[in-house]
């Protein structure tokens, strides 16, 4: 008797502290629970959250030029369409980074030797970017593993969540930048905010890196912010470049919602970075426009106008006629390593589409890897499917960055940046 209501209160503790679905989908492709899609298309009414109710679509040819030849090979990839693609993209979403001329320096403006407990070095950089008289400057933080012995691979996050998630005194741990952990792990670990690039608000483009760069009236596809912080993360990576504890050629570039899209950016735009973490980038990130589920053109646009270049206002509720689509954007960073997640509460962010995204970029991974295959159905809640360069996670909850998901990105890193 006693031990029966001790079973029934075990289950009842067991049902209060983990979500139903982490049980119910446990081995199974993940699907978004109908309890969620109920409640996100009642208070959200105008978006769709209803898979059965995703139009049909064809999304835009990887593997055919604009002259209509056809891409055998990584060499005809690179020299032909991967351009004709990132310009596209530099056109119809994020805009192009102006030509005016600047240049930048850096100073180490403090560096302890024995941070975390003597575990990691830290360094705090000031990259200044000048032009024509004018000064910006990039605040970076970074910790080394004291253990290392060579030159080690990195982690730099794009942070957009402010400085209470990135303290260098390491008073406040966020298990968005879990610093600690990635230093066990090996790597080292680095943080700027986006907002020292380009603040997150729609001045018309007068503060920031804009105001320093941008000359004359501005073009349809002028570059938005998000490009911008793109811009500015690869200014981290020339300082990685100067780092003698640093291997520049293994920097991931890790960004969240509006990071991740950013991050995905940061890659296709800058070769150098090895890999591309996208931590449930949704819109204009890694979902595919043209499933028009949970947020899309139209309202990224309207409620984030300076994100993008002015253009891309141009495909809300016209995607279909856009000449790119996401799958395009995670093939402008092969063959180099693209980690693409979700939350399984996220539907904004559509995870399904996220997904196949990058299963959809899968044939010019190939042209490299040809054995880069991943299953056609999503993998179960937090199961990470990866295969070469190419790797991908639905994670249980909210839309967040966790250590769970830090932990994953890791494990592949160990995979592909070691
Ligand atoms: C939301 C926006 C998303 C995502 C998110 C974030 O409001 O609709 O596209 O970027 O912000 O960055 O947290």
């Amino acid at each position: 008797m006693r031990s029966g209501i001790f079973i029934n209160v075990l289950v009842m503790l067991i049902l209060l502290f983990f979500p139903c679905d982490v049980f119910s989908q446990a081995g199974k492709s993940w699907q978004a629970s109908q309890e969620t899609v109920e409640r996100l298309s009642k208070n959200q009414g105008e978006f769709n959250y209803y898979e059965e109710k995703v139009p049909s679509y064809k999304l835009p040819d990887l593997l055919t030029a604009q002259n209509g030849k056809k891409i055998t090979s990584a060499g005809m990839w690179e020299k032909i369409r991967r351009k004709e693609i990132l310009e596209l993209f530099r056109e119809n979403v994020y805009g192009r980074v102006p030509s005016t001329s600047w240049s930048e320096s850096f100073r180490l403006l403090n560096e302890e030797k024995n941070a975390m407990g003597g575990d990691a070095t830290l360094k705090q950089v000031d990259i200044t970017i000048n032009s024509d008289g004018k000064t910006l400057d990039i605040r970076l933080t970074l910790f080394v593993p004291n253990k290392a012995t060579k030159p080690v691979p990195a982690f730099l996050l794009i942070d957009n969540r402010g400085p209470e998630n990135t303290d260098p005194k390491r008073l406040v741990k966020s298990e968005f930048w879990p610093a600690e952990e990635v230093i066990t792990r090996g790597y080292a670990v680095a943080v700027f905010s986006n907002a020292d690039v380009d603040p997150d608000n729609f001045d018309d483009f007068k503060n920031g890196i804009h105001g320093l760069l941008d000359r004359g009236e501005r073009k349809p596809d002028s570059w938005g912010t998000l490009a911008a912080w793109a811009w500015g993360a690869s200014r981290c990576l020339d300082y990685f470049e100067t780092d003698k504890d640093i291997d520049a050629e293994k920097v991931a570039v890790v960004g969240h919602s509006r990071g991740g899209k950013t991050a995905l950016w940061a890659a296709a735009e800058d070769q150098r970075f090895a890999m591309a973490v996208a931590n449930e980038s949704g819109c204009g990130g890694a979902s595919l426009a043209r499933r028009k589920y949970g947020e899309t053109i139209a309202r990224i646009t309207a409620s984030f106008p300076h994100w993008f270049c002015t253009n891309y206002t141009k495909w809300g509720n016209n995607e279909d006629s856009m000449p790119v689509d996401m799958h395009m954007l995670m093939a402008l960073i092969a063959p180099r390593a693209v980690y693409v997640t979700s939350a399984s509460e996220d539907l904004w962010a559509d995870p399904r589409g996220s997904y196949l995204s990058l299963y959809n970029s899968l044939p010019v991974f190939r042209l490299y890897r040809k054995n880069t295959s991943l299953p056609e159905q999503m993998p179960p809640l937090n199961t990470p499917v990866k295969s070469g360069n190419v790797a991908y996670h639905v994670r249980d909850g909210v839309h967040n960055m966790l250590l769970k998901d830090w932990n994953w990105f890791m494990d592949f890193g160990d995979t592909v940046l070691k």
